[in-house]
């Protein structure tokens, strides 16, 4: 087959693949595209031409056949359809058209599970397949998302060049994003958020991470604010200052940040703020759902992830929890009047939550390298989260730091940093929960992270008890504290303690 002029290829024009698109052509790559639905391609380049600097980088094709040709050999592919079914029927159209070496590059937001399977397929076949997660949404699509890849060293050498040049980037000795890109204007400099993250689904299952870290971190937000918002009485306005006040701190970050903006947003139809008439119920896509599924398969105890889904799920519920309001009472809120100190308290909360989190999301990661015999690089990951990504934040610096002091260490809670962090806001951490459970406040993250906390630093949990009722209805055996681990024993319950048996 001919051997075109294009640098690279890029199949699916949704919002996602047109952004990644301009945002190749306008590192000086020249990109062809392709789109199942032709109208969508000619839309995409009349689009580009009227208002794009870099149209001319950007070659629009309207069969398969003629967007292979376009791309120089060994191509690379890049796959923006959606997750799924999609994505193999995609593959299975295009592998006819392809030559040995090229490389197919899956940028959506796929099951790490399939991830695996194709690039087991593909290089079957010949081929090579790189999952590559995508993170940042349309903006970061367009001037510098996260990237994630996963695949064989061979092929992402070939891809490297490009993904380092489109991907966010921050500041060298800070670590600070760097903003500003415009169309055809791209960043200079700056360290990439990019990196090899292993073999095969490495780069998708640690995408899912960050979304169920992102599922986690929404929701202890969401609860400093309904702590506030119930226990002072303050308007959105007032509680959107707060959150202001936060990002300049320890908490600053994307999500703090919007969320300061989207408090202070007034109803454009109406009286009062936005965020008052916006219905309770949140959506779901899966990528935190995965995460949990995951943590339970792997026996990684995430439970504050999971309770961020179940948090979304229970507020889908929103008839019945309307009928539930009336039938169900709790206590009366209390009158909070130190204002300033509840505040701090709260801070306190979110940031060891926060912590507790993070912990957990790179505890399931550190278990799936197991599982999946991938080699992780952990400060590396959440380097390239500082930049492009929903979670970006100053705190990703300080996980960075933790594993270049200890590339070993087995919890984030236990870095020294992050160690001072919990033992200064513990006290305040334990008020707050407490008060919302008294309230009759749901603060599930706040709680779960500090039921984390409290079980992780137990050298003794009641399981001695668990494990004796395991064996007396179900003869499962326990060791004991007295006897070597390994030791199994057996007793038949109820009974005398002299007919125990080794088992
Ligand atoms: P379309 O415009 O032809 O629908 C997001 O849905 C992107 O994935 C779109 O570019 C869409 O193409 C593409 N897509 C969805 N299902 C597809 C399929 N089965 N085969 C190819 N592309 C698909």
């Amino acid at each position: 087959m001919t051997s075109g002029i294009a640098d690279i290829g890029l199949i699916g024009l949704a919002v996602m693949g047109q952004n990644l698109a301009l945002n190749i052509a306008d590192h000086g790559h020249t990109i062809a595209v392709y789109n199942r639905t032709a109208e969508k391609t000619r839309g995409f380049i009349a689009d580009c031409e009227k208002n794009e600097p870099s149209a001319a980088r950007v070659i629009g094709t309207e069969s398969l056949p003629e967007f292979v040709a376009a791309i120089k050999r060994p191509r690379k592919i890049v796959l923006l359809v959606k997750a799924g079914t999609a994505t193999d029927q995609t593959i299975a159209t295009l592998l006819p058209h392809l030559d040995p070496g090229d490389i197919v590059i899956d940028g959506g937001n796929a099951h790490w599970l399939d991830t695996i399977r194709r690039e087991q397929e593909l290089t079957a076949q010949g081929f090579s397949f790189i999952g590559s997660g995508v993170s940042g949404g349309e903006t970061g699509a367009r001037f510098g998302p996260s990237l994630m890849p996963g695949g064989s060293p061979e092929a992402w050498a070939e891809l490297e060049p490009i993904w380092r040049d489109i991907a966010a980037k921050v500041d060298e000795q800070t670590g600070a994003p760097l903003e500003g890109a415009e169309p055809g204007k791209p960043l200079s400099g700056g360290v990439s958020c990019t990196a090899h993250i292993g073999a095969n689904g490495a780069g998708h299952y640690v995408k899912m991470v960050h979304n169920g870290i992102e599922y986690i971190d929404m929701q202890l937000i969401c609860e400093a604010y309904w702590l506030i918002k119930h226990l002072l009485g303050w308007e959105a306005d007032a509680i959107g200052q707060v959150f202001a006040d936060w990002n300049r701190g320890e908490l600053s970050s994307y999500l703090i940040e919007i969320t300061a903006d989207i408090l202070q947003q007034r109803d454009p139809s109406g009286d009062g703020f936005l965020v008052d008439k916006v219905l309770d119920t949140a959506g779901q896509k899966g990528t935190g759902q995965w995460t949990s599924t995951s943590a339970l398969e792997q026996g990684v105890p995430a439970n504050a992830m999971a309770e961020a889904v179940f948090s979304r799920a229970l507020s889908a519920l929103k008839d019945e929890r309307v009928q539930a309001g009336d039938a169900l009472h709790g206590p009366k809120l209390p009158i909070v009047n130190d204002a300033p100190a509840l505040i701090a308290s709260i801070r306190n909360a979110l940031y060891c939550s926060k912590i507790c989190a993070y912990a957990q999301g790179f505890q399931l990661m550190a278990e799936a390298q197991k599982t999946y015999g991938w080699r992780l690089d952990f400060g590396t990951i959440a380097q390239i989260w500082r930049g492009g990504c929903i979670i970006r934040a100053n705190f990703l610096q300080k996980i960075t730091d933790a594993y270049i002091r200890d590339p070993g260490l087995k919890n984030l809670m236990l870095d020294p940093y992050f160690r001072d962090a919990l033992h200064s806001g513990q006290e305040n951490w334990r008020e707050v929960v407490a008060l919302a459970v008294k309230s009759g406040l749901p603060v599930p993250a706040f709680g779960s992270a500090l039921a984390y906390f409290d079980g992780y630093r137990s050298s003794r949990l009641p399981a001695n008890l668990l494990q004796a009722q395991r064996d007396y209805f179900g003869a499962h055996t326990y060791e004991r504290t007295d006897q070597p681990r390994g030791k199994f024993f057996h007793l038949d319950w109820p009974g005398d303690p002299r007919v125990q048996v080794e088992v």
